[in-house]
């Protein structure tokens, strides 16, 4: 078996997911960057890993596979090291679960409509529309309160070792958390704000920085 390539820049939310699982299994792999602001995900090669022209993308022996959620479970069920995939049923209902909540209502609102406008923009001399993000922010304080309720008496998101819904939510919380509106989030929910001193302290979390 060849190490997996992972194809995505390290600044990636969706890309660190994927490195921080591969880290926590301690597998080789290498990162070919490809670097979707500058618009290469656009490029012909990148599209027929990706048709969508997102990131990331993973390859190996052969085998190319995108969307996250499904390179982490393949990562996790067909290579060696820990298993980041509770055994219990209902654990890993409620890690399947996390994902998609992440997917479906975390991501979008908090990166795109509070991280971007808070941290990138003005790096850009752009000025934050300030009732589109607070909409935004509700949204994603949604979403962090269902984790929060989710996360019960767990040291992790769904138990008491990392797994693959840890890997999903650090890289989006690593950014989130650079904004006001995330620092007032952790602030509000307590489980979440241990979670987040605990997996930040991670090799893999460490590890995986994008360096700017
Ligand atoms: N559903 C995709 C989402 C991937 C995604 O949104 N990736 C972002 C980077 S974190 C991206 O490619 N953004 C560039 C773009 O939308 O053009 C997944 O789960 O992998």
């Amino acid at each position: 078996m060849g190490d997996p390539i992972v194809y995505g820049p390290a600044y990636s939310t969706y890309t660190r997911t994927v490195r921080m699982a591969l880290a926590e299994k301690a597998l080789s792999y290498k990162l070919v960057e490809v670097d979707v602001m500058k618009g290469e995900g656009e490029k012909p090669e990148h599209l027929r890993r990706h048709p969508f022209g997102k990131v990331p993308a993973l390859e190996h022996d052969g085998f190319t596979l995108y969307e996250t959620g499904a390179i982490n479970h393949y990562i996790d069920d067909a290579l060696p090291g820990l298993k980041l995939t509770p055994i219990d049923h209902m654990r890993k209902a409620r890690m399947n679960q996390i994902m998609g909540l992440i997917d479906s209502y975390l991501y979008q609102p908090a990166i795109h409509g509070v991280f971007i406008p808070r941290v990138i923009g003005p790096m850009m001399g752009q000025t934050a529309d300030e009732l589109k993000v607070a909409e935004k922010a509700a949204a994603a304080d949604k979403a962090l309160g269902e984790i929060e309720k989710l996360i019960g008496s767990n040291s992790f998101l769904v138990g008491p070792s990392v797994s693959l819904a840890d890997t999903h939510l650090a890289p989006v919380i690593a950014y989130y958390a650079q904004t006001p509106e995330g620092e007032q989030a952790l602030k509000k929910h307590p489980k979440l704000a241990a979670w987040w001193a605990r997996i930040r302290d991670r090799p893999s979390f460490k590890t995986t920085a994008p360096k700017f």
